[in-house]
């Protein structure tokens, strides 16, 4: 079966999941909030990774269905946590195709109302390809998705090519330092520095991400980098799972 065929019976059986990676804080080691990360429950091949079906749904238009369901539930989950009292801002992925699809900017519009959901607790994490300019729409929809309050992130940061003046241009919250960077901290961190003064000046929140070492944290933690995300605090876990960590921190 083609995988486009695969995926299309995948979104009418809901075969999809979403995975919880905490985001922890780098003094206090307590939960800070979470990145959700989409998992396909396949019926013969089991857990499939993003990364084996979402350039596939990108190609064929289908992310876009995919990434509604995606940000239904991290909306509902976002509501559901403020009903048990343990709410933590939580981010979600958007493609570049979601961009310019005009109808992912009115569901995203509708959410709060329909969930319960609080905008400003949800981040959408988009990559620095999405600044370059090619995606049609992508302005637009960003300053419509801001103005609805959500906030921006760009994922993966210093890892594309961004040219770093769009970032003035484009209303950006946050920026969550890419994996690849927490080696450079090894050999003193003369370049996540810099990313967290850039950070500073444009008044963005930092997450570092891919942090796997107590060094790595510390490291942060002394250089003023509040929140983590990594194998080092825990790989994503199931929903459930991140709501019992939650509640036991309580
Ligand atoms: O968690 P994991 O290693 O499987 O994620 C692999 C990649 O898939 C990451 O680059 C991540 O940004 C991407 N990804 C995870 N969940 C989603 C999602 O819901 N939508 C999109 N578009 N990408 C996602
Ligand atoms: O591109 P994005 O940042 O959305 O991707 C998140 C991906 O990074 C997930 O697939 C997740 O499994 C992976 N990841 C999370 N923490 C770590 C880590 O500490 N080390 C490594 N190598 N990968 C990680
Ligand atoms: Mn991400
Ligand atoms: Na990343």
């Amino acid at each position: 079966m083609s995988l486009k065929k695969d995926l299309e019976r995948a979104i009418r059986e809901n075969e999809f999941l979403l995975y919880y990676q905490p985001i922890a804080c780098t003094r206090t080691q307590r939960v800070v909030g979470a990145e959700a990360l989409l998992r396909w429950q396949h019926p013969e091949k089991g857990l499939v990774s993003p990364d084996d079906f979402v350039p596939v749904a990108e190609e064929t238009g289908l992310i876009n269905e995919i990434g509604t369901w995606v940000s239904r539930n991290v909306a509902y989950m976002q509501s559901g946590l403020k009903l048990l009292n343990v709410s933590v801002p939580l981010s979600m992925n958007v493609s570049p195709k979601q961009l310019s699809d005009p109808t992912f900017v009115a569901r995203m519009q509708s959410l709060p109302k329909e969930t319960g959901c609080n905008a400003n607790d949800i981040s959408l994490e988009i990559t620095e390809s999405v600044l370059l300019g090619d995606i049609p729409h992508a302005y637009e929809s960003l300053t419509k998705l801001k103005a609805a309050g959500y906030r921006i992130v760009i994922d993966d940061f210093g890892t594309g090519y961004s040219n770093l003046a769009y970032l003035h241009n484009y209303p950006i919250d946050g920026i969550k330092i890419d994996r690849m960077f927490m080696n450079d901290i090894a050999t003193g961190g003369a370049i996540v520095k810099l990313i967290l003064s850039l950070a500073s000046a444009l008044d963005a929140s930092v997450v570092a991400e891919g942090v796997e070492t107590v060094e790595q944290r510390a490291w942060l933690s002394e250089n003023g980098c509040n929140r983590f995300q990594g194998f080092l605090y825990s790989k994503p876990v199931p929903e459930q799972q991140f709501i019992d960590m939650l509640q036991a921190q309580v």
